[in-house]
């Protein structure tokens, strides 16, 4: 049997140790609604430059992830068109100019099978990678996540996609909770408050990574090209030939 392949990426509050066959890239409701000009996000006043600007970096990991045949997982958050899934405390709270299920600037405001509730063309799935549909902002809350995680031998997240304080942070927390290690990649997640984006990341890693580590997207994608030290090899000048 192969041995279990440690990769170590420079991370806060300490490195991140991996193996990408037991890890999971996670993209988290990156939805033309929450992202997209026009869009629902947009349509109440946010600014979506603050989300988009993951984009590029994160379209860098998700190539890498797939050429290294890791599994990836994309989520999408939306409700049933009858909204039997939406339980009234989420349909009822504020009072938004738009609810869920309104017509919106793309379709029914975060209804499965509207265009705004699919992913954004850049980062689309490709056959074979699941997209879990999940009503609340968490990825475990009545969906499949966690069993599809299970099935495919994962204990290590890496956690991407919008907003950091929401649904990015419900996941990490109740991944954490369930025994997964999570490493957030700080450049892949977006918040539209500048403040929630600062305070949501610093939340992960105090006190020791309390929910997880966070890093740069480099630093994940220079650990997963072998870049980084590997726990237990010898010193670079150790495994040089003797001439
Ligand atoms: C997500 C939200 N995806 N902010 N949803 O974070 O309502």
């Amino acid at each position: 049997m192969e041995a279990p392949r440690a990769l170590v990426a420079e991370a806060a509050p300490y490195p991140f140790s991996f193996d990408p066959a037991s890890t999971a890239l996670v993209l988290i409701d990156m939805q033309r609604d929450f992202l997209e000009p026009g869009g629902f996000g947009a349509s109440l006043g946010n600014d979506v430059a603050e989300l988009r600007r993951t984009i590029a970096p994160l379209r860098r990991v998700l190539a890498a992830c797939r050429a290294a045949g890791m599994t990836v997982v994309h989520t999408r958050e939306g409700h049933l068109p009858d909204l039997s899934d939406c339980p009234p405390s989420k349909l009822l709270r504020g009072s938004p100019s738009l609810r869920i299920g309104d017509p919106g600037p793309k379709g029914r405001i975060l209804i499965r099978g509207e265009e705004g509730h699919d992913i954004i063309e850049e980062l689309y799935p490709v056959a074979g990678e699941p997209v879990v549909d999940k009503p609340g902002k968490g990825a475990f809350h009545a969906t499949e996540f966690g069993d599809l995680l299970a099935a495919r031998g994962v204990r290590s997240l890496v956690v991407t996609g919008v907003t950091t304080e929401v649904c990015v942070h419900t996941t990490v927390r109740e991944a954490n909770d369930r025994g997964y290690e999570c490493l957030v990649l700080s450049d892949c997640v977006g918040s539209y408050f500048p403040e929630f984006q600062r305070a949501g990341l610093e939340m992960i890693r105090a006190q020791g990574g309390i929910f997880g580590w966070t890093a740069e997207s480099v630093a994940f994608l220079d650990a997963l090209a072998g870049a980084a030290p590997v726990p237990g090899d010898p010193p670079e000048a150790a495994r040089r030939p003797a001439s």
